[in-house]
């Protein structure tokens, strides 16, 4: 695994975890950042013994936002010619699930980075916002559509109008957020919870990935038809024999992720 400035990566078994380690500036999110996320998650995403990224930050702070030093001197036109921030797309592209084990700040592209994860576990001391606002701009990391389809029009509206920040309780009950942990068990919980995910079947896992997320994106006549078809074609993984052959003679299945 090559070696970064922002981040840390480590492995433990099938997990992988990656840390936001920009402690100076609360892991504001900058172009090195982004960079490294997407370069170590490809590098992981590539590897057939990692079943489960678990992606987090400090205690203070996931990130408290994209680093608005770095952006605060461009022109439109550097944003659009670079275009500016387009790399997180490629980690929303990733196949293997990813967890955000948020404690602090996830405020701005904190909360968006933490929304593009397959779902966030957070910490009870968490806050989230997204006070684009309070700078005179707005979300720019998808937080303006990934906030409304997780937490409905009144909530995101509310957010991003006024920047004000939710705690873990209120990011729970709105459905932003899939559990809290008390903060100083927030990491260990991440890890156990990654590490039964990757205990799975790695090709069934991904298949689950894809359909969840296609639930965003179709209606739900073609969701439900997509699902079925997906569904269909986990009967062509060996995980399926095996799944269910341990099931039939009472025994726990040995998957292989194939
Ligand atoms: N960017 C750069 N530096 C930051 C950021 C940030 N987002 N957040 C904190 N820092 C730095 C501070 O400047 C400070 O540095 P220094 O010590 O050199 O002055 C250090 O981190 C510690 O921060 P504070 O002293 O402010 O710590 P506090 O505990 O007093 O406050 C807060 C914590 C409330 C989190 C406060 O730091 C804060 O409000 N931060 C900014 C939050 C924010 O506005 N985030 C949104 C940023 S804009 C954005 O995310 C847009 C995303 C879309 C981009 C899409 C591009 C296409």
């Amino acid at each position: 695994m090559s070696s970064y400035e922002n981040i840390l990566v480590e492995t433990r078994g099938r997990v992988a975890i990656i840390t936001l380690n920009r402690p100076k500036a609360l892991n504001a999110l900058n172009d090195l950042t982004m960079r490294e996320v997407v370069a170590a998650t490809a590098e992981l995403d590539a590897n057939p013994e990692i079943g489960c990224f678990v992606l987090t930050g400090s205690e203070k702070a996931f990130a408290a936002g994209a680093d608005i030093k770095e952006m605060s001197e461009k022109s439109a036109t550097q944003m659009y010619t670079l275009d500016w921030f387009s790399g997180w797309d490629q980690f929303t592209s990733r196949r293997t699930p990813v967890i955000a084990a948020v404690n602090g700040y996830a405020l701005g592209g904190g909360c968006e980075l933490a929304m593009m994860c397959d779902f966030i576990l957070a910490g009870d001391k968490a806050k989230f916002g997204q006070p684009e606002i309070n700078l005179g701009i707005i979300p720019g990391m998808g937080g303006s559509q990934r906030l409304t389809r997780a937490v409905g029009k009144a909530k995101a509206m509310e957010m991003c109008l006024t920047g004000r920040m939710i705690d873990a309780e209120e990011a729970e009950r709105s459905g932003l957020v899939a559990r809290i942990v008390p903060a100083a068990e927030l990491l260990d919980e991440a890890i156990r919870t990654a590490e039964l995910i990757a205990s799975k079947s790695k090709v069934a896992a991904t298949m689950v990935k894809e359909v969840v997320n296609a639930a965003y994106e179709t209606n739900l006549q073609q969701g439900v038809l997509y699902e079925r078809r997906v569904f269909h074609s986990a009967f062509a993984s060996e995980d399926q024999k095996e799944g269910m052959a341990a099931f039939v003679e009472k025994r726990e299945p040995n998957f292989q992720h194939r």
